[in-house]
């Protein structure tokens, strides 16, 4: 399954993914989850939100028990960010056929859409949406960076965006979802685990500065007479730098758009998107409010206008303790339980149905790169890890 699923969207130049919402590459993922779950006998369906179901059983029944991820990837994202989550589901599936168990309530593998908001800014499209925290006219409002709005990017892929919207029946019907995921960060490299159980999700959100100057001559300008937008910027991220290590938070500029964008003119504007992370939410506020501040004063002193946009938000995520103490049990109980920064659809689900991440070691904890990794024999184990939770959960 791995190596059908590596060529798709990988960019042959960094090695890194391109696995946007509603692209080719997207539509070529969601064609490989469909043959691997119509080769395990599972009935495929793609709910009015985009996210893709392999079920086994009834979902009318109730109580179902779900597991899976997302297949879409960031910028040059790496290979096991969402991928490992679906491939383990359909592997753990596998293994509980060979085991010979039988499953006495429905199950299903998701693979949600749009996780990474890579291409429309808002991460978790497809859960949010299904939700209730997305509204449809919310998601029509969203628009890439050639102006296309995620409402005609469905319709290009095939798919009818009149009818996105909350899917409460489909979620009642959830007893429980449970994400397994490779680490974003190091903290089973220094346990020394293969496994790990998610306690928490950090509040993060994502800003958008929009620093409008004054386009002109970067030869004939004077100095004293620029109202040069990219020096508000770059004393912006020096102070996102700055805010974040005051506060224990992590601030991050990742991304940025210059107009014109020529080496010879100073530019008119120029739009940098935050992405900051805080362990609750008084502290996340703080560095956010401290990041505006110092671009408003630095913007005073350059005669720049600045305008922030909040893009994205998803509050703290403390997962629920009678399922993650029910899958820690499960695991013989001596499983860690991790934080995270990052953010994930079981995250966004939390807030409708009961749910669980766990974890995979990632040994160097790097992530959102093509150097993202985890070795063969941990990933073998999260299948076996997730089978023995969905044994636990459905097949008792
Ligand atoms: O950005 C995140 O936290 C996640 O990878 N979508
Ligand atoms: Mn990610
Ligand atoms: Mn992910």
């Amino acid at each position: 399954m791995w190596a059908q699923l590596a060529p798709v969207g990988r960019d042959g130049g960094t090695g890194g993914y391109r696995r946007y919402a509603w692209t080719g590459a997207d539509a070529d993922c969601r064609t490989w989850f469909q043959e691997q779950a119509e080769a395990r006998g599972l009935r495929h369906e793609t709910d009015r939100n985009g996210n893709q179901w392999a079920w086994l059983g009834d979902p009318a029944a109730g109580d179902a028990i779900v597991t899976g991820s997302h297949l879409d990837s960031v910028p040059d994202g790496g290979a096991f960010d969402g991928p490992l989550g679906v491939v383990s589901a359909f592997a753990a599936l596998d293994e509980l056929r060979r085991r010979g168990t039988t499953f006495t309530k429905p199950f299903a593998i998701a693979n949600f859409g749009d996780e990474e908001g890579a291409r429309f800014g808002l991460a978790c499209v497809g859960s949010r949406l299904a939700a209730g925290q997305l509204t449809k006219e919310q998601a029509y409002e969203l628009r890439d960076g050639n102006g296309v709005s995620l409402p005609a990017a469905m319709e290009a892929a095939g798919y009818d965006p009149a009818v996105i919207g909350p899917d409460p029946a489909r979620l009642a019907g959830i007893g429980a979802f449970v994400e397994l995921h490779v680490e974003q960060g190091r903290a089973l490299d220094l346990t020394g685990d293969a496994v790990g159980i998610a306690s928490a999700i950090w509040p993060h959100g994502r800003w958008r500065f929009d620093f409008r100057g004054e386009a002109n001559h970067a030869g004939t300008t004077r100095l004293v007479d620029r109202r040069d937008p990219m020096l508000t910027y770059a004393e912006t991220v020096l102070a996102a730098r700055r805010e974040a290590e005051l506060a224990g938070a992590v601030a991050t500029f990742g991304k940025i758009s210059v107009e014109p964008n020529g080496v010879n003119a100073i530019p008119s504007l120029v739009r940098g998107w935050l992405d900051s992370r805080a362990a609750d939410q008084a502290t996340l506020d703080t560095v956010v409010a401290a990041i505006e501040q110092a671009a408003k004063d630095r913007a005073q002193a350059d005669g720049v206008d600045l305008a922030v946009a909040r893009e994205s938000f998803t509050p703290v995520v403390e997962f629920g303790h009678a399922l993650r103490d029910e899958i820690r049990d499960l695991l013989g109980g001596r499983v860690p339980l991790l934080g995270t920064g990052a953010g994930h659809d079981a995250g966004i689900l939390s807030g409708s149905i009961p749910t669980a991440m766990l974890f995979v070691r990632n040994p160097t904890g790097v992530s959102h790169s093509p150097a993202e990794s985890a070795a063969e024999d941990d990933c073998v184990a999260g299948v076996l890890a997730l089978a023995d939770v969905l044994e636990g959960l459905a097949c008792r």
